[in-house]
């Protein structure tokens, strides 16, 4: 969780376009842009150089960057995303990884792999299979990284949950934030694990980002449950965002 650059996209006026499970009404571009600008800020706060890229209206969700890729220390990883209108958007983030690594490597399939799925610990690489990560491109991403060490584990992203890391996040090297739903499929066994506030579920994807820990406004009980953990809580407006199932983790990419 110790970053010196971050990569994200602007949003476009296509986000209204955007996918979403449940409709809950159309996201306001202006306050996305609003809410966008003070999430870079928080994270350039930290003294990290954050890459901001240009909308890409061709893709609605590609403010989404998160999705696209899996940085590590040593290497970068394109990935395949698993929603048809979203494939494309890993081919597109190449060229900005290349600008940071010396090699890029790609998942080719046929498996596909979502970035929101992964959540690197200090100790391992879980991945969760969803509607939109399945069991071969976890497999490429293991054959991908294990040459640098990396160990991957395959875990369960709860039915009806979009992504594994909307319903948790990495705190520090041993303690994670997660839901209940998703901490009783026993994936954190040795971990830490703080719980969100009954009925905050919807908080559970914050990301701890140098010494701040960002984390959607709203939801207050476990704003102060992180607060009073220790964790230096930034809060972030995430209503536009949330229409589109996106979070705090989602909107960059961080190495
Ligand atoms: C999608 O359905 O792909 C977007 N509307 C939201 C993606 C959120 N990304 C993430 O959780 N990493």
């Amino acid at each position: 969780y110790t970053f010196t650059h971050a990569i994200t996209r602007r949003p476009g006026a296509s986000i209204v376009k955007g996918l979403r499970a449940v409709d809950t009404g159309e996201p306001s571009l202006d306050l996305f842009r609003q809410h966008h600008q003070d999430y870079v800020a928080a994270l350039e706060s930290t003294g990290a150089k954050v890459t901001v890229l240009d909308p890409l209206e061709a893709y609605p969700d590609s403010v989404f960057v998160e999705d696209a890729a899996l940085c590590l220390p040593e290497v970068a990883i394109a990935m395949r995303p698993g929603a048809a209108s979203r494939l494309g958007e890993a081919a597109e983030m190449v060229p900005t990884l290349e600008q940071f690594y010396p090699e890029v490597l790609r998942i080719k399939g046929p498996g596909f792999a979502d970035g929101g799925d992964i959540l690197t610990t200090e100790r391992e690489i879980l991945v969760g299979t969803s509607s939109r990560t399945d069991a071969a491109g976890i497999e490429e991403l293991r054959q991908l990284v294990a040459p640098y060490g990396y160990r991957v584990r395959e875990v369960i992203t709860p039915e009806g949950v979009l992504h594994f890391k909307t319903d948790c996040s990495l705190l520090d090297e041993d303690t994670i934030l997660s839901t209940r739903r998703l901490d009783t499929t026993d994936c954190f066994d040795g971990y830490r694990v703080i719980h969100t506030a009954e009925g905050e579920e919807a908080c559970a994807n914050t990301i701890r980002f140098n010494e701040l820990v960002l984390m959607p406004a709203g939801f207050p009980r476990t704003a102060e449950l992180l607060d009073k953990a220790g964790y230096k809580v930034r809060l972030i407006g995430n209503s536009e965002a949330a229409k589109l199932d996106g979070g705090m983790s989602c909107l960059s990419l961080r190495f």
